[in-house]
């Protein structure tokens, strides 16, 4: 399935992996507000079936940010609208129904970054380069970012980001907390599916406490992150599968774990 500038498809043994491409490579994959929608729009009606997603870009670029072409003769009001129509689309990857992640490339710069911070895993090969171009646009970020970004890397660097233009090369990115993998160049692809794989392994119920509820226990005062994570302990213990799971180590059918 191929919406403009956005394709679909499923792949994995039981097609349990969605693949989604950014498809606007003559624009480096720029943001323009029908891309945005159309992200909103799949993941709210991701098929059924499927347990994980992986997000790249076509082309020699993750993503450019924002189309800034289309910033130009919007109001005040209307650029609060905007905003707030990324941080719904946003919204949808990170709280959707599956754990997503962004195989980046290249530039992952602007709106591009705040799309992959979305994500719950990034892998980026050797090519990658990270920046927030706002400050010199003379903009702000209006994606999540403000939000998102520092939760990865602190505030103080992402301040240095905007106010210096700093450009972060893929080792750099990886190495203060901008994406968990780094592969070599032309790998992203590969490894994010095989993560992806991995993880659409996992009982549902825990990649649901992973991503819908450890970010919000993060954003608790210790005393309430304990106490939702005792319920969200004792929910996931519940679940048939989990019984499932146990049982099958404690009776040597399950891997165990591998020192590397
Ligand atoms: C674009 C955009 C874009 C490229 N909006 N058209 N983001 C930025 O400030 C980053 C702007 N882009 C760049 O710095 C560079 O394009 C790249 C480093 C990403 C890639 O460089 P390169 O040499 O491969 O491509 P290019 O020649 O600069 O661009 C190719 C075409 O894409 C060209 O159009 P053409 O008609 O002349 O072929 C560019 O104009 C176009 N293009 N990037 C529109 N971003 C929710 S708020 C988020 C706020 C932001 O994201 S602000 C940061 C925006």
């Amino acid at each position: 399935m191929s919406k403009k500038h956005l394709h679909f498809e499923r792949c994995g043994a039981q097609q349990e992996i969605a693949l989604i491409r950014l498809t606007r490579a003559p624009k480096r994959n720029a943001l323009n507000d029908a891309l945005i929608l159309a992200l909103r729009d799949l993941f709210e009606k991701m098929p059924s079936g499927v347990r994980a997603a992986v997000i790249d870009g076509e082309g020699d670029h993750f993503c450019a940010g924002l189309d800034l072409s289309e910033l130009q003769e919007r109001d005040a009001g209307q650029g609060l609208f905007h905003s707030r129509m990324w941080h719904a689309a946003l919204e949808r990857v990170q709280y959707g129904p599956v754990p997503v992640i962004a195989a980046l490339h290249g530039a992952v710069v602007g709106g591009g970054l705040e799309l992959a911070s979305a994500c719950h895993i990034r892998v980026a090969d050797e090519s990658t380069f990270y920046a927030l171009p706002e400050g010199s646009r003379g903009i702000f970020v209006g994606g999540g970012g403000s939000v998102r970004i520092p939760r990865l890397i602190g505030v103080a660097r992402m301040t240095d980001m905007m106010l210096t233009g700093r450009v972060y090369n893929a080792q750099d990115g990886e190495r203060i907390g901008l994406a968990q993998y780094l592969v070599p160049q032309g790998m992203a692809l590969e490894k994010a599916l095989e993560l992806a794989t991995r993880i659409a392994g996992n009982a549902p119920m825990t990649n649901y406490a992973l991503t819908h509820v450890l970010p919000r226990i993060a954003d608790q005062p210790a005393d309430q992150g304990f106490m939702t994570e005792a319920m969200m302990a004792s929910i996931a213990q519940s679940a048939p599968e989990a019984k499932e799971r146990v049982r099958d180590f404690l009776e040597g059918r399950a891997a165990k774990v591998q020192k590397r």
